[in-house]
């Protein structure tokens, strides 16, 4: 699977995609990605990406010339293997069943999209989707770029040697949807600051185990995030 990300900041990427999962997945070839400069695709002296709202308003916004030449220059056809999304406060909120539906496509380009905004027909002209990551206000783009690619390539298959897809939906990835936190989990040692970790997971007894997880699990969704369960 590849990614190319769009941006006028292509310096931001060096470090999210160079640590974990992801840089592994890189290095051994089972996703790629490419990181374009938006001003290699200005034609003017100054390299100008940006220009100021027709009608007034605060700030500027990404103008559509540069935008459109490099889309058109990273995907010179189109077709359904393909799929460009513009990262804005404006769109849905993506999510981990958007993250599947995208990991379907052999290639994503994500524009990211800085200062005020960007041009509208760029939105309704370019793109095939438009994304948000979250009711909050971004300075632009970027992090929600990195935070979609990271989600995506998780699912490449492969990358977390999980292809077998019945599998991977048993485990956490699915489980948010499923309506659940993970259970609380406990590591070395027993006892740290006087602080004990559940004895029934000392115990050896797997079948309690199962059941204080369920409810450990259940006990900490409905404290934590209660809007998951119906
Ligand atoms: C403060 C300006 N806002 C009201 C006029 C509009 C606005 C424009 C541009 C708000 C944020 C941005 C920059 N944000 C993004 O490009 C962005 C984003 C976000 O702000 N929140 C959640 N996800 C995303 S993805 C891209």
């Amino acid at each position: 699977m590849m990614f190319h990300v769009l941006t006028i900041f292509p310096g931001f990427f060096t470090g999210p995609f160079d640590h974990g999962v992801v840089a592994r997945a890189r290095e051994t070839g089972l996703i790629k990605i490419v990181i374009h400069n938006l001003r290699d695709w200005t034609l003017d002296r100054h390299k100008t990406v940006d220009d100021r709202p027709f009608g007034g308003g605060e700030g500027m916004l990404l103008k559509p010339e540069p935008l459109f030449s490099a889309v058109e220059a990273i995907f010179p056809e189109r077709g359904p293997s393909r799929r460009t999304v513009l990262l804005s406060a404006q769109g849905p909120v993506f999510n981990q069943a958007a993250a599947r539906r995208l990991a379907a496509f052999e290639e994503v380009l994500l524009i990211c999209g800085r200062y005020e905004g960007v041009d509208e027909r760029v939105a309704e002209n370019l793109v095939d989707e438009e994304l948000s990551i979250g009711d909050f206000v971004l300075s632009g783009g970027e992090l929600g770029a990195a935070v979609v690619v990271d989600v995506i390539a998780r699912l490449a298959p492969g990358v977390l040697g999980n292809e077998d897809s019945a599998v991977f939906e048993s485990f956490g990835d699915a489980g948010h949807e499923a309506g659940m936190l993970d259970c609380p989990q406990y590591t070395r040692p027993a006892e740290f600051r006087g602080l004990r970790v559940p004895d029934v997971l000392l115990s050896g007894n797997h079948e309690e185990i199962r059941r204080w997880r369920k409810q450990a699990a259940r006990l900490k969704t409905a404290r934590l995030r209660p809007d998951l369960l119906n």
